[in-house]
């Protein structure tokens, strides 16, 4: 039996719940969440977006040539996406040119280091990334302003189908790999659900004192 991303989702339903259900999502839809809060996870996210980018495009130097148009109109999203960080910050004035906290550079450095994995491992590693945002922005329920249009940005039906394509993308290169490197993809998985938990709870942590 291959691996597919549905196989590592029906494997692990306890840390892909830590990935996607938390008190910050939850405190966005009760509107209970500290704004200092929110604006620690916006900045820190845009930094990982801006890496994340980065990551796709290595993605796409190694995809397979009818994997090319879904990963340009990816990156043709992210594109906007960047821009749109930045305006949400603009109205926060918040500064986006600022470090990356610990659990962040964490997340970032395992992306770079995905580079030296093969197609199946990153195109596992990728879907994963996005599924984790397009599930936790959607799972508490309609969301309150001022948090609708983010859980809009990740929950919107052409991002779900975008993630459905990246699960069919991730589950071809995985049909045709050894059982090695299914093994890494189902690692490279447990590793993005660590990490998406405590990307969450970061803006717990780091969160700045209101002023
Ligand atoms: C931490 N994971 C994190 N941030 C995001 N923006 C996404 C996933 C989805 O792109």
């Amino acid at each position: 039996m291959p691996l597919t991303c549905e196989s590592l989702l029906q494997a692990h339903p306890t840390p892909w719940h830590s990935a996607t259900t938390h008190p910050f999502l939850t405190g966005c839809q009760r509107g209970t969440l500290h704004p200092a809060q929110f604006n620690t996870w916006l900045v820190q996210d845009f930094l990982f977006v801006k890496d994340f980018t980065r990551m796709v495009g290595r993605v796409l130097g190694a995809a397979p040539d009818d994997h090319i148009d879904g990963l340009l109109a990816g990156l043709g999203a992210l594109k906007d996406e960047l821009l749109w960080f930045e305006a949400k910050a603009a109205e926060r004035s918040l500064h986006l040119s600022t470090s990356p906290q610990p659990t962040c550079q964490r997340y970032c450095e395992f992306m770079a280091s995905l580079a030296a994995q093969p197609y199946a491992v990153q195109a596992t590693a990728l879907w994963a990334i996005e599924y984790a945002y397009n599930q936790g922005w959607q799972l508490p329920g309609p969301m309150p302003e001022p948090y609708t249009e983010f859980a809009d940005r990740w929950g919107n039906p052409g991002f779900t189908d975008y993630v459905h394509l990246l699960a069919a993308q991730a589950d071809a290169a995985l049909a045709t790999v050894s059982p090695e490197v299914q093994a890494e993809a189902e690692a490279v998985f447990l590793r993005v659900a660590d990490l998406e938990a405590a990307f969450w709870q970061m803006a717990f942590v780091a969160a700045e004192p209101a002023p």
